[in-house]
C-alpha cells in the first residue's frame, strides 16, 4: 500500500488486544489530525484483535490490517509496518492505551520543522510515568538520562516506543532488532550517530489496565545494552556528522 509523502501512517503492533482496540480507535479518531492511515500489524491469524479490527475496518477505510510475515515479535512487526508505510511521517503507537495521543500534534509540528525522529519523553518537565514494574522503570530512566547527559543524545527518554519517525529514514537505516522493543533505542541511536535531527515532547505514559504485557526485561536486556553502547561511543561520530550535514555540499556517512 502507498502513502503519500505527507500522510501520517500510524503503526500499531498488536498481540491479543481485543479489549483495548475499540478505545484505541476512539483515541485515534479524537486526537489525530486527518488524513491518516492506520496499520494494525499482527503476527498470527488467531490473534483476538483481528475480529474486532476487521469489523471496525468495514466502516473505516483508513484502517488496514497487515500480517507480519518477517518473524514473530514486536521488532519484526514494526519492521513490517515501516515497510508498508514506505515514506512520510510514521507514528508508532502501542495498542495498550499507554501512550497519550494528545501529544501527536506537537510531534508532527517538530517533524514538519525538520526533525526526522520525534521522541515522546517521560523524563522531562511535563512528562511522567504512571505505574509499571519498578526495575523496568528505573533502568529505562537511567538509560535515558545517562545517554542525554553523557552522549548528548537529544532526548531524555531513549527507550519509549511512542515515537514519530521519517519512514524513509527508517527503511534506509535498516532495522537490525529482531525480537523486542529495543528497536526504538536502535533507531534513535542510529539516527543520532548519522547526525539526523531528533526532537522531543513531554508525554505522560500510563500502565495498561487491560490485556497482558509481553515485555521480557531479562531476555531483551543484552540487546538494549548493544544499542546503549552504540549511542554512547558514537557521540564523536554524531558530532562530526552533524557538522557535515549542516553543510549541504558535503555528504554525511
Ligand atoms: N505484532 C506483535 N505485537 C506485539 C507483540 N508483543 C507485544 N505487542 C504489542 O506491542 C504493544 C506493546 O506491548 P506490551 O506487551 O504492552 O509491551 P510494553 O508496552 O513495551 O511493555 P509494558 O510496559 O510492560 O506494557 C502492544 O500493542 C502489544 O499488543 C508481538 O509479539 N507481536
Ligand atoms: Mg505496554
Amino acid at each position: 500500500m502507498d502513502s503519500t509523502d505527507d500522510q501520517l501512517s500510524v503503526i500499531v503492533p498488536v498481540y491479543n488486544e481485543a479489549e483495548n482496540f475499540p478505545r484505541l480507535i476512539d483515541e485515534i479518531e479524537n486526537c489525530l489530525p486527518r488524513p491518516y492511515l492506520v496499520l494494525i500489524v499482527y503476527d498470527f491469524d488467531e490473534d483476538t484483535t483481528l475480529p474486532v479490527a476487521r469489523k471496525m475496518a468495514e466502516t473505516r477505510p483508513y484502517l488496514s490490517l497487515v500480517k507480519n510475515d518477517l518473524g514473530r515479535g514486536p521488532a519484526n512487526a514494526l519492521r513490517a509496518g515501516f515497510q508498508e508505510a514506505q515514506s512520510g511521517p510514521a507514528l508508532v503507537v502501542m495498542a495498550d492505551l499507554s501512550d497519550d495521543l494528545h501529544d501527536v500534534a506537537e510531534m508532527l509540528a517538530l517533524y514538519r520543522d525538520g526533525c526526522r525522529v520525534v521522541c515522546a519523553s517521560r523524563y522531562v518537565r511535563g512528562g511522567k510515568q504512571l505505574g509499571g514494574p519498578f526495575l523496568k522503570r528505573t533502568l529505562s530512566r537511567l538509560a535515558g538520562l545517562s545517554l542525554y547527559y553523557m552522549a548528548g543524545l537529544p532526548t531524555h527518554d531513549a527507550t519509549n516506543n511512542f515515537r514519530l519517525y521519517d519512514a524513509e529514514l527508517v527503511n534506509e537505516m535498516q532495522i537490525e532488532s529482531e525480537h523486542g522493543f529495543e528497536i526504538a533505542l536502535e533507531l534513535t541511536a542510529k539516527a543520532f550517530v548519522r547526525g539526523e535531527r531528533i526532537g522531543e515532547v513531554p508525554t505522560v505514559w500510563k500502565d495498561r489496565s487491560a490485556g497482558e504485557s509481553r515485555f521480557r526485561l531479562f531476555r531483551w536486556l543484552p540487546k538494549y545494552l548493544r544499542w546503549y553502547r552504540y549511542a554512547l561511543f558514537g557521540r564523536w561520530r554524531a558530532a562530526k556528522n552533524r557538522r557535515t550535514t549542516a553543510q549541504p555540499s558535503s555528504t554525511a556517512e
